[in-house]
């Protein structure tokens, strides 16, 4: 729930404006509006207090894009709220900490979309293997009425979606061998998100896909639990990955959202004017978050060869095949999803890629 902190100086300063203002005490008068002393800017001492928890760590494109969002509130609510941002997973996983929100217990997380299936699957959409060519079809989309439809659809399940940040598009690493086709992956335990599309277009794709929570995937490669993971390359080279892992295939198999989530019940329970500075918040930190992720994607291929793993790009007709490979996804999925959905957005993709 959102707490006020108050620090004992606040609380006085809170007693004599109060006294001032409601004529208790000092002075019975009814306050004349025209004099009656403003409520004092809320200093952090009891500030509302917004707790974020983040799945990634504090370098990430994501943290710092929640960050930014931060601090666009803080500035428009002129202090009013306090966004507490809590990184790796301290409170809770994507899915975890997504039930948290859900339940009102806290205000706040951007969990991948792909986490979330289990609430909408709708959302699976975006799971569709090579679905958006390339980042700026896919911000057309998600930024356009059919993201808008399923963040407003969320609202049933608890859910207010502001926005969607870029987790991005989705390479493959391992400790085996180098990947420059499905048959590469054979035996390869790799992890995969806890959803089934991932898991499908993993096994299509001749690897044995093993899913768990993001927090527990380093440790599992140190371990050699599993061989493998795929996420993009900011969180491979931040989270590093590079440390525990020797091959990277930029194969680009699909690009995740990140998916900014605000507990519904504490929504419904603020002002109007707090509500819509969130929102503007949410969309200003959004296009700053999807730069600082791309511009990061640029040098961070470099870094990680430096750091001495082999990075595999795919010639054309090599990525062609993991497409051929995962494509029986779409049919195997589309009743789960929607099948006007996927059409819609499918239609939508190829209009924008022309
Ligand atoms: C972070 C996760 C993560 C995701 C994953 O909250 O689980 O692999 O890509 O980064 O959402």
């Amino acid at each position: 729930m959102i707490k006020r902190r108050k620090g004992l100086a606040t609380l006085l300063t809170g007693l004599m404006v109060a006294t001032l203002v409601t004529g208790c005490g000092l002075s019975s008068a009814k306050p004349d509006p025209k004099t009656a002393a403003t409520p004092t800017a809320p200093t952090s001492a009891n500030a509302k207090v917004i707790k974020v928890s983040i799945g990634v760590n504090e370098v990430s494109p994501l943290y710092l894009g929640m960050k930014k969002f931060g601090d666009l509130v803080k500035e428009g609510t002129k202090g009013k709220y306090e966004i507490q941002l809590y990184a790796n997973a301290q409170l809770g996983d994507d899915i975890k900490a997504t039930e948290s929100v859900r339940m009102g217990t806290l205000e706040m997380t951007p969990p991948s979309t792909s986490a979330l299936t289990g609430i909408d699957n709708k959302l699976m959409v975006f799971d569709l293997p090579f679905l958006f060519p390339n980042a700026e079809v896919a911000d057309k989309v998600l930024d356009g009425p059919i993201g808008q439809n399923i963040l407003d659809g969320l609202s049933a399940k608890g859910l207010k979606g502001l926005a969607y940040m870029e987790n991005g598009f989705r390479d493959v690493t391992n400790s085996v061998r180098e990947i420059k086709s499905p048959a590469d992956l054979k035996g390869l335990k790799i992890r995969t998100m806890e959803n089934p599309m991932h898991l499908a277009a993993w096994k299509a794709m001749g690897a044995n896909p093993t899913p768990m929570p993001f927090s527990e995937v380093f440790t599992a490669m140190q371990q050699k639990t599993i061989d493998g993971q795929e996420n993009p390359i900011p969180t491979i080279y931040l989270q590093k990955f590079n440390e525990v892992q020797k091959y990277a295939t930029i194969s680009n198999h699909v690009y995740t959202p990140f998916i900014v989530l605000f507990s519904q019940k504490i929504w419904d329970a603020m002002p109007k004017e707090d509500q819509a500075i969130f929102q503007q918040a949410a969309l200003e930190a959004k296009d700053y978050q999807r730069k600082v992720s791309r511009d990061m994607v640029k040098d961070q291929v470099g870094k990680l060869r430096t750091a001495g793993m082999t990075v595999t790009e795919l010639t054309p007709a090599q990525l062609k095949v993991f497409q051929d490979a995962t494509k029986p996804v779409y049919d195997q999925f589309a009743d789960k999803i929607g099948k006007d959905l996927v059409k819609k957005v499918t239609d939508e993709v190829e209009k924008l890629s022309k």
